[in-house]
């Protein structure tokens, strides 16, 4: 948190903010990161390596594309099914992290009914549109697509203008900053985690060790009825193995039909290759596959179909070309959690 948000006599000030957060206290980016100041730096570069660099395609980075048609049928603003990466991964653990634990709904910044009220909100969305156009136009392996889909190029959202006039911008008007009249200068600190390079902690497939230990297989839905996730679930889950994949597909991780109701907030981590992870496990190598971060929002049912790019990891393992794999899910938080199935798949 930069120190200009904390004199008490300073417009950026708020009250409702985690105490134990303040400057110079690190930021966490996975909310059960713990450690010395360099295992933080490792596991919030991580964190910013799986959810900016590897989930390259719209889909996975922004989410689904709010198009005519998309099942909103339990959904409100503040219950979206459609987040990709960088919403449900950094952004979300930003909110937690700056908000009072001990106000109700970790207000300000932990609930979004509040979070506008602290003005460090407005920085922060800033750099999550600074991240989007990193992501876009800053990453080296070259330019990136957005999504293309004319009805969520025409959506429609309004606004007050700075002479207190409705004004009508399209989703389409908002896709290039230099039209908008700003850019963003190149930061020297950006290159720590888009060259971050997770190690592996893991060398070879887990998978019968996990068998040994009576770890279950969980297959796609319906296969599986509900599963109540608890404090965590390892699975050994079905992957492609060396099944061929074109240039514009990527191996993906969906974990189907993930329902909470977000009473509290609640986080699933996801680990791949690590039968005994839990949510103490160390995030900085190659086998932390992201986060799922739920803020919390009284009374509203999310399910989600949460995909998560995993391809990398398992390439960086050495098993991408296993057809199964060992899979953790570990829960921060107290909200119960269920899943109707795991799939690995190409899309
Ligand atoms: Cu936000």
């Amino acid at each position: 948190m930069p120190a200009m948000f904390l004199p008490n006599d300073s417009s950026l000030y708020d009250a409702k903010r985690n105490q134990a957060n303040l400057p110079p206290t690190l930021v966490k980016l996975v909310p059960t990161i713990t450690g010395n100041d360099s295992e933080i730096i490792n596991q919030n570069l991580n964190a910013m390596y799986q959810d900016v660099v590897t989930n390259d395609k719209a889909e996975l980075f922004m989410g689904g594309a709010y198009v005519t048609g998309t099942d909103l049928s339990n959904s409100t603003v503040l219950s979206a099914p459609l987040g990709g990466s960088i919403e449900n991964g950094i952004h979300n653990a930003m909110h937690f992290w700056t908000g009072d634990p001990t106000q109700h709904l970790i207000q300000d910044m932990g609930t979004f009914t509040t979070a506008s009220r602290d003005p460090i909100f407005y920085a922060h969305h800033s750099n999550v549109d600074r991240l989007w156009d990193k992501w876009r136009y800053g990453l080296p392996d070259g330019p990136r697509a957005d999504h293309s889909e004319d009805d969520f190029l025409s959506a429609e959202f309004y606004f007050y203008d700075e002479n207190a006039s409705l004004v009508k911008v399209n989703v389409r008007d908002a896709l290039d900053s230099s039209k908008l009249g700003y850019s963003y200068p190149d930061l020297a600190a950006d290159e720590l985690w888009i060259n971050y390079s997770p190690p592996p902690v893991t060398s070879g497939s887990a998978v019968q060790a996990a068998l040994a230990s009576g770890v279950p297989g969980v297959g796609p839905y319906p296969q599986n009825g509900t599963i109540s996730l608890g404090s965590g679930l390892t699975a050994i889950v079905a992957a492609p193995g060396n099944q061929s994949k074109s240039s514009d597909e990527r191996e993906v991780l969906v974990i189907q039909r993930l329902t909470v109701t977000r009473d509290s907030f609640v986080a699933v981590l996801v680990l791949v290759n690590l039968p005994s992870a839990n949510s103490s496990t160390v995030t900085s190598s190659a086998e932390y596959v992201g986060t799922y971060n739920i803020i919390a929002a009284p009374g509203k049912t999310l399910t989600a179909n949460v995909k998560m790019e995993i391809g990398d990891n398992l390439q960086r393992i050495g098993i991408q070309n296993e057809t199964e794999v060992v899979l953790t899910l570990a829960v921060k938080g107290t909200q119960p959690i269920t899943i109707d199935g795991l799939l690995i798949h190409y899309e």
